[in-house]
């Protein structure tokens, strides 16, 4: 379909303005939100994701390109939202304590919505007291970390002792994230699940909600 194809494009440019242009255009032909955020919005974010992967792009281009795409997911949020049933979980979602990386957690969560998913950023530098009372608040199904420090990794493995502690872990599943984080280390600390980029933490919630 050469609209949404348009709209990976635009994304890919991280041209906003056109992304919008092409995301309403396509909403008044009939497409449903769904579509145009898996096959076009999502589409170009994924492309994106692989540049930066194979070192062909680098973060301001990654940043631009998330903006664009945020853009369009801004007209078709709501839309989503409005069609009820269609949210399939929630998810709490932050930067452990010490660390002000954000990039990748936004992307995540990005995606997570786009999928689907209702989620809730505590943003950054989040200790792990903060983390028990989002659960207990918004009693979400999964709760995710970013770390991209090596220094602040092991705030994961405290965030998990606390939620232990304060008997609110077995209510959800923990995942995590962040380029020094790896499947052994997720394991190590007791996580429910570890993906290494956007694209794949929605099929690993996908896959801990059963729905994958
Ligand atoms: C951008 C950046 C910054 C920006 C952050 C801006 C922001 N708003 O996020 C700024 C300039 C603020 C910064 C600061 C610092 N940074 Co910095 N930074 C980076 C850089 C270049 C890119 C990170 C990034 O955004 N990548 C792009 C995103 C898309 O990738 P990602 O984060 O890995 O996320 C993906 C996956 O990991 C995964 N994922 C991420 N989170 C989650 C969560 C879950 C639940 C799941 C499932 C998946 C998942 O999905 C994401 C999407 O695909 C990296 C280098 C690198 N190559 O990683 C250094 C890097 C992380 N920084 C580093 C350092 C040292 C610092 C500073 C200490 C520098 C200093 N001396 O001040 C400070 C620390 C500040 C702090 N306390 O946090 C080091 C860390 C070294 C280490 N091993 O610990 C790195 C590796 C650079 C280096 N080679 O030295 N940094």
């Amino acid at each position: 379909m050469v609209d949404l194809e348009e709209i990976a494009n635009a994304v890919i440019a991280g041209n906003r303005k056109k992304v919008q242009e092409l995301v309403s255009k396509t909403l008044e032909k009939g497409l449903n939100p769904e579509e145009i955020i898996n096959n076009g919005l999502l589409a170009g974010m994924s492309v994106i994701g692989e540049r930066f992967k194979n070192n062909e792009i680098f973060v301001p281009e990654v940043l631009v390109a998330a903006r664009a795409m945020q853009a369009g997911m801004d007209i078709l949020k709501p839309l989503i939202a409005k069609n009820s049933g269609i949210i399939k979980g929630k998810v709490v979602i932050g930067t452990v304590k010490g660390d002000l990386h954000d990039i990748g957690k936004n992307l995540v969560s990005m995606m997570l919505e786009g999928a689907g998913y209702e989620v809730i950023d505590l943003g950054i530098d989040v200790p792990p007291e903060k983390f028990v009372e989002a659960i207990r608040e918004y009693n979400p199904d999964i709760v995710g970390m970013s770390a991209l420090l090596t220094t602040t990794m092991s705030y994961m493995k405290v965030t998990i002792d606390v939620l232990e502690k304060e008997g609110v872990r077995r209510k959800v599943k923990v995942i995590v994230g962040g380029a020094p984080v790896t499947e052994s280390f997720a394991k190590e600390i007791g996580a429910d699940g570890y993906a290494p980029d956007a694209p794949s933490a929605v099929d690993l919630v996908n896959q801990l909600m059963g729905l994958g």
